[in-house]
């Protein structure tokens, strides 16, 4: 199983993940995104699904129109792992490409 991250080790990773933070009251890390309108949000969604799915790790995410919150963890650890890191780059880089 991969091992949760140490409070330092988080904290260096979100220091090259633009835009992601610590949740708040839990072991994760969140982003919210913020798109053109609903269509590049899914299409986003849709992207990064894709993704997890080949990772076999999924996202707890909510989308409102062109907003999508994401949040990290990684359950079967109860905390952030390097998946979560993983997915998070995998994300940032699929909203660099969404117009
Ligand atoms: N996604 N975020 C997250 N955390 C998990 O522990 C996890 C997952 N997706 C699939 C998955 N675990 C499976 O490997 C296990 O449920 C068997």
């Amino acid at each position: 199983m991969t091992e949760r991250l140490s409070a330092e080790a988080r904290r260096q990773a979100l220091g090259e993940l633009p835009g992601w933070t610590e949740a708040q009251g839990r072991e994760a890390i969140g982003k919210t995104f913020v798109f053109k309108d609903f269509n590049e949000a899914f299409g986003f969604m849709t992207r990064a699904a894709l993704v997890a799915e080949k990772m076999d790790h999924h996202p707890e995410w909510r989308n409102v129109y062109k907003t999508v919150e994401v949040v990290l963890s990684t359950h079967d650890a109860g905390g952030v792992t390097a998946l979560d890191i993983e997915l998070a780059k995998a994300m940032n880089a699929i909203a660099k490409l969404t117009p």
